[in-house]
């Protein structure tokens, strides 16, 4: 398979709702997809960069001229015998790694076309589908949490995870668990805390939640060690891991007992596929996480999704809880008893709807 072209275009797409998060709240998405000729078979990527550098120093803009000025000058034109060499040949390039997610994972869809085969299978992948559950921004106040939890259990969806912040942390998690003693619930801190906070964080414990995600430093995995000494609930690392290397440093120091997964993060299908493959010999289990992405990436992430370790629900859920319209067709939809349903055609399984996303475009690049 021949590398011959790619488009890049950045779509605008208004949330269905602001989402807010400990580090800032976005209305506006900005998305960099990517579209890839390969001997005329068409691979379509998404790059989880945000607008901006607050979950992780890349954004729209450094994607874009990563990918542009380094990234596809090392793949062009190359000959090419399956996807699954190209994280090899992007190592170089250090760091980065929503860029070279935004190009490898469109490699992975035009390869799985031109096979007939659907990503997931192409991937390895096991199920025929998947386990859904919602991330919720931070709300205003608590009886609105109430109300948007209540209304995402009714949807089917199998686990609820709520944003925290100091503040706005004990408070609401206890009105939960009052009100629904029974649902599968956790927290996201996006490391909004310190290891000073270990007291306050121990009240959590009384919840019973599945895990706290990410509630230290963006790149401290040695601090979560010692928090997770002294919690009960297992801590589960996001922003910490980019590499493999991270998740066998934070397993083997105790730092987690979970890991989210984000193809962003973590560089694409070949990195993701490493580190699932070592948290499974660990008994670590994996789950996929979200960067309110359109249904390009939605897409890869339900792939993805499908390896034998995701043994957890992920922030993967439907298209029309972030937009009014999506950018695939069929939108990801999800049942009653809050599954996603793994498509079976070729690739990534969804059509992208060329006319809405030109209509979305604000800006296009083509490279050849
Ligand atoms: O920490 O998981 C996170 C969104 C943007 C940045 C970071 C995170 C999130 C989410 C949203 O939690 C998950 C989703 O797409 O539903
Ligand atoms: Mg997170």
């Amino acid at each position: 398979m021949r590398l011959r072209k790619i488009t890049l275009r950045e779509i605008h797409m208004q949330l269905v709702a602001p989402f807010q998060t400990s580090f800032g709240k976005t209305s506006l998405r900005r998305i960099l997809l990517l579209e890839l000729d390969a001997d005329g078979t068409t691979g379509w990527g998404e790059c989880t960069a945000g607008e901006d550098p607050y979950y992780s120093y890349e954004t729209v803009e450094t994607a874009w001229h990563i990918i542009r000025d380094f990234l596809w000058p090392i793949v062009k034109y190359k000959e090419i015998d399956s996807a699954a060499e190209v994280w090899e040949l992007l190592a170089r390039v250090r760091g980065h790694n929503m860029a070279k997610a935004a190009l490898e994972t469109a490699i992975w869809d035009a390869e799985a076309k031109q096979k007939g085969l659907p990503l997931a299978k192409l991937l390895g992948g096991t199920r025929d589908e998947i386990s859904s559950g919602v991330s919720i921004g931070i709300q205003p106040d608590i009886a609105t949490l109430l109300a948007k939890v209540e209304k995402e259990l009714a949807a089917g969806y199998q686990r609820i995870k709520i944003k925290i912040k100091p503040g706005n942390d004990v408070a609401p998690t206890r009105a939960l668990r009052e009100k629904f003693p029974r649902m599968r619930l956790m927290v996201d801190a996006n490391s909004a805390y310190r290891l000073e906070d270990a007291q306050l964080l121990k009240q959590l414990d009384a919840f019973y939640l599945i895990m706290i995600e990410q509630p230290l430093g963006h790149d401290d995995i040695y601090s979560h060690a010692a928090l997770q000494r002294q919690l009960d609930t297992p801590i589960c690392l996001d922003e910490c891991i980019h590499d493999i290397e991270h998740a066998r440093a934070a397993i083997e120091i105790g730092a987690c007992k979970i890991i989210n997964m984000k193809l962003g993060r973590v560089g694409g299908h070949t990195p993701a596929r490493r580190i699932h493959d070592l948290c499974q010999q660990k008994s670590v289990p994996v789950w996929c996480g979200g960067m309110l992405e359109s249904g390009i990436g939605r897409a890869h992430n339900i792939a993805m999704s499908t390896l034998p370790n995701f043994t957890l629900p992920g922030d993967v859920s439907a298209s029309r809880r972030y937009w009014t319209e999506d950018v695939i067709e069929p939108e990801v939809e999800v049942t009653p008893k809050g599954t996603i349903k793994v498509p079976s055609a070729p690739g990534i399984g969804y059509t992208p709807r060329l006319d809405r996303i030109e209509s979305l475009t604000k800006r296009c690049e083509v490279l050849e």
